[in-house]
């Protein structure tokens, strides 16, 4: 029985299980020959190639394998078809098992010659470790077996196929097959022989596969060990643990003193297990996953879990990742303190489970499974209900189950993503159940939990978290179905779409998991972009989404969806995420002035390890440093309030005195940086402000008037009417209120809760379209009052703008600004404050010097990793280069800013700030070399081009970012509504 790839396909299992799994994790002492690099390769547009498989391919292209053939010479050439991105829709019709006659297959050949002595005993085995997505394969002429499950891997027995000298191995893989259904995850289409190919001996009475137990008991500190050999009649095998003595007979369960493995110690053994043909070395970690009382642990101890959704990608070779691809993931992930990751949608390559194993990332391992597919169709047709489809399912996740089962870092199997509701769903689990009893199981789409061991959850409200954190969320109409759901833990399997500029709001959702037991973390979505590495006609590189390679359907941006940028950038995003998972929380109290609260967020680690960093931050320069001297000893979980007087001393009284904003910065530093910790590596950092800027001096200067009616204000020339000219002898090319912003994928999109998109709202209230026109300039004394309306065409919302200018000194001007929203408002505004354009030749290199918020980006819902500071960066480097260009490059909290113009300098000095009735501290500024108006017309950053102006926003407030895209949008804690605003702002010139 097979699974045929044509529009003939019926329904069948799999035609070959998995011949064999050994072990995978620290190797076998038995030979094995790759045999990756080149094959012969040929494309052809139906299943039925026609080649016979003893065709030796002569005269063919050569393809490295390795790799997807759609990608096999991009970004360069395509010459064998080209990517193609849907999320949920199939790009074929729906009419399975069927897929049409039209299907890209690729014959692959090449030669292995085996070494004779593996023909001596024993049985030689093909390995495949994925495949996308059916493929047959035949050696020297005769098909040996047909198999699929793209993320899994095949072994097939070919012993009796082989011959002395070079044997050829055909492979047939085509793009579609009926498991295509199964494979409908949210990513690129791409083909092919994507994972590594081996071959490999297998000695009679050799280890097979060995099932692990390795458990730790945190009452006694030991750990449970048994190891299971396959086809290991009359217990032959020996299990030997060479660091702790122990030497034991396969099956037999022994319990010994050892360290626990766990995300914050991963700590291995080499478990080596032998009989007389073979030995196996396994790395092992004793750890123990349960759930008590309805919390989620690990080792006894409650455990978060800060994660991540992560994809296999590399813009130029797809889901082909290397080894080294997977070490940078895990230390980049490490690195910005996520703990644990989601292999969404499918088993990753073996290799990365090693690595979380060794690096310690708890791991949620997630079955090759999809059907989302179906659900524009009302599910019609969901193999997931359908009894013909059980054998494929189960097969998946026993191939799985059996592949992993041996790492420790592996809490949970997930039995996939998105696939609806059915009889499937009972069967995977049981069958998961069968083989591995020591994990729970995880699948979001199974509402009720009936089948699974966690509450799991994707895109909810921090509301609804809130309640389901508190035991309080709407009951299910079954009773006994509703009781037993509240009884179990609750993960947010996504959560925090990371599409574009965001995703804004994080700590709403972690300061839920901190305070409720029952919450045990969540998943951000996604790990990284998936743009593809290609070119544009000139030749330009950059990273292409769905709908840049010819796709006649596909969901463009929502690829780009990540917290890498696609060439592996942390975005601003994943550097908030960072401070979002600290291990050390340290934030402002709120309750009680000049105090931090520090949170020691780790499970099995004291604070005794970190050292705390302080300083003192006047105006933006760092006055005074130290350490606190008394040692921080905090267990897990256990905060502690801390006196910015008490870390500091007398410092602080000393600091008092300056007319300056005054900050006190808190680091939490490891004594000893993990190898993998980059420079400037911290636990956790926060800041409190110690007092805030003295006002600006009165400005007491007279403007002028020139003889053609120009007013100079300082710096400032403004005509006539009172238009800004110049400023500093830099021409003004455009200066109005703005109140809109180059639209975020977030801001772009309906958020699942709320009735209006910020974008909708903002071009219904024609702040896509605004304009403003002056009324008049009255002198009133030594201020200069021009007032005018900022509005768009179609619409009577608008605002009445004020601008009083008064002369400092002949380089110094002040302008308080005030701007009254009128109208009907349909929504939010993305921002409220001045638009200026000065003209300027090379304006991506001009240096900005700020103090304030940073070094990176910040908006209203993600301010977590920028503090108060003096930095510098050049315009280009304020911003952000976004798969798809959108808003970016926000700093917050701006009290001075001196751009290094080609004239000289221009500083920016913020005065007094009031959004509504509320003060705030600083503007928030941005400046690109390019107008708003630009950025959204661009699809990809390389058309972006310096149009000779500064584009600078001084903002009196601005929006925050949320999480339209996919879940809520912005919270109404950061979402900016029209308010009346006054902003002063100093603007000094050549100083
Ligand atoms: C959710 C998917 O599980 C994930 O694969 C991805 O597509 C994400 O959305 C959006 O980027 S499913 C959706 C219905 C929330």
């Amino acid at each position: 029985m097979v699974v045929r790839p044509s529009h003939e396909s019926v329904v069948v299992p799999n035609g070959v299980l998995p011949a064999r799994f050994r072990p995978r994790a620290g190797g076998t002492d038995r030979p094995a020959l790759s045999l990756d690099g080149e094959w012969r390769f040929r494309l052809f547009p139906e299943a039925s190639t026609g080649v016979d498989p003893a065709d030796r391919g002569e005269g063919w292209d050569t393809i490295e394998v390795p790799g997807h053939w759609q990608l096999a010479q991009a970004p360069d050439a395509w010459p064998y078809g080209r990517p193609a991105y849907t999320n949920v829709l199939f790009p074929i019709p729906v009419d399975p098992p069927r897929v049409p006659r039209e299907n890209p297959t690729g014959e692959y050949r090449r030669t292995v010659t085996v070494p004779p002595s593996w023909q001596e005993d024993g049985r030689v085995v093909l390995r495949f470790e994925g495949v996308d997505s059916w493929f047959e394969v035949a050696v020297n002429g005769q098909i040996l077996a047909q198999s699929h499950g793209s993320r899994l891997p095949t072994e097939i027995d070919v012993t009796d196929a082989l011959v002395d000298g070079a044997n050829l191995v055909a492979v047939r893989v085509t793009q579609w097959s009926a498991p295509t259904y199964l494979e409908d995850q949210d990513q690129w289409w791409l083909s092919g022989i994507f994972r590594s190919v081996s071959m490999e001996h297998r000695p009679a009475g050799g280890v097979d596969h060995a099932t692990v137990v390795a458990e730790y008991d945190h009452t006694t500190g030991e750990g449970e060990l048994r190891v299971d050999v396959e086809h290991d009649a009359g217990h032959q095998a020996r299990i030997t643990v060479p660091e702790l003595g122990i030497n034991v007979a396969a099956g037999e369960t022994v319990r010994h003193p050892v360290q626990p493995w766990s995300a914050e110690h991963p700590r291995l053994y080499d478990v080596v297990v032998s009989t007389a043909a073979e030995q196996v070395t396994l790395r092992v970690g004793f750890r123990t996953v349960s759930t008590v009382d309805g919390v989620f642990r690990v080792n006894g101890a409650p455990v978060k879990l800060y994660g991540v959704n992560r994809h296999e990608f590399e813009p130029a070779r797809g889901r082909a990742v290397t080894p080294e691809t997977m070490l940078e993931d895990v230390l980049l992930m490490k690195q910005h303190h996520v703990n644990a990751v989601r292999t969404s949608h499918y088993p990753p390559h073996p290799h990365f489970l090693d690595l979380c194993d060794e690096h310690g990332l708890y791991v949620i391992d997630e079955n090759d499974l999809e059907t989302h597919g179906f659900e524009p169709l009302g599910w019609r047709g969901n193999p997931t209900d359908d009894p013909q489809w059980t054998p494929v399912l189960v097969d998946r996740v026993t191939r799985m189950v059996r592949r992993d089962a041996h790492h420790p870092s592996i809490i949970m199997w997930s039995l996939g993503n998105e696939s609806g509701e059915g009889c499937n769903v009972e069967a995977m689990a049981s069958a998961i159940r069968v083989l591995d009893g020591s994990r729970p199981l995880h699948y979001e789409g199974d509402w009720s939990s009936e089948h699974v061991d966690v509450y799991s959850r994707m895109y909810p409200t921090s509301e609804e978290v809130a309640l389901i954190g508190r035991g309080e969320e709407a009951p299910l109409a079954d009773g006994s179905l509703d009781s037993r759901r509240r009884t179990l833990p609750f993960v947010l399997c996504e959560y925090a779409h990371a599409m574009g500029n965001g995703p804004g709001g994080l700590t709403d959702y972690l300061d839920l998991v901190d305070e409720h037991p029952r919450l045990m973390g969540g998943f951000v979505w996604e790990w990284m972009d998936h743009g593809i590495a290609t070119r544009a006609a000139d030749g330009t590189p950059f990273h292409g989404y769905g709908g840049d390679f010819g796709e006649e359907l596909h969901d463009g941006a929502f690829i780009a969806d990540g917290l890498l940028l696609a060439d592996r950038t942390p975005s601003p995003g994943l550097v908030e995420l960072a401070a979002a998972y600290a291990p050390v929380q340290v934030v402002p109290d709120l309750h009680r002035p000049q105090t931090f609260r520090l949170r020691n967020r780790y499970a099995f680690t004291s604070t005794e390890h970190i050292r705390l960093e302080w300083a003192l931050v006047a105006g933006g320069d760092v006055v005074a440093t130290g350490d606190y001297a008394a040692e921080l000893s905090l267990a897990p979980g256990e905060t502690r309030i801390l006196t910015v007087s008490e870390l500091t001393g007398q410092a602080v009284q000393d600091v008092r005195a300056s007319s300056e904003a005054v900050w006190c910065t808190l680091r939490a530093v490891p004594r000893e940086a993990p190898a993998w910790a980059p420079d400037g590596f911290h636990l956790g950092a926060g800041q409190v402000l110690v007092r805030p800027a003295a006002p600006l001096p009165p400005a007491s200067g007279v403007p002028t008037r020139t003889a053609e009616g120009n007013h100079h204000v300082g710096p400032v020339v403004l005509d006539a009417v009172g238009r800004i000219l110049s400023i500093g002898g830099v021409p003004v090319r455009l200066s109005r209120v703005d109140a809109w912003r180059a639209p975020t994928d977030n801001d772009g999109s309906r958020s699942w809760y709320d009735a209006v998109g910020d974008d909708e709202a903002w071009t219904k209230a024609g702040l896509t379209r605004l304009h403003e026109r002056v009324e008049g300039l009255v002198r009133e004394g030594d201020t200069l009052v021009v007032t005018a309306r900022c509005a768009g065409a179609a619409t009577d919302c608008g605002f009445a703008v004020r601008y009083e200018w008064r002369t400092v000194d002949h380089s110094t001007a002040d302008l308080v600004i005030t701007i009254r929203p009128e109208g009907q408002w349909p929504g939010s505004v993305a921002r409220l404050g001045l638009l200026l354009a000065l003209e300027q030749a090379d304006a991506g290199a001009v240096t900005v010097d700020w103090t304030g918020m940073g070094p990176g980006e910040s908006y209203a819902d993600s301010t977590l990793a920028a503090l108060t500071g003096r930095w510098q960066h050049t315009v280009d480097e304020l911003g952000t280069r976004y798969t798809r260009p959108q808003e970016n490059g926000a700093r917050r909290g701006v009290t001075r800013a001196t751009f290094g113009l080609a004239t000289g300098p221009l500083t920016l000095t913020a005065g007094e700030v009031l959004v509504g009735d509320q003060q705030v501290h600083g503007i928030e500024l941005t400046a690109r070399p390019w107008s708003d108006a630009a950025l959204h017309a661009a699809d990809h950053p390389h058309e972006l081009v310096p149009d000779g102006s500064l584009w600078v926003h001084v903002d009196a407030a601005g929006h925050g970012l949320g999480s339209a895209a996919c879940g809520p949008g912005v919270l109404a804690s950061a979402m900016l509504r029209p308010a009346p605003v006054t902003m002063q702002v100093r603007f000094s010139a050549g100083q």
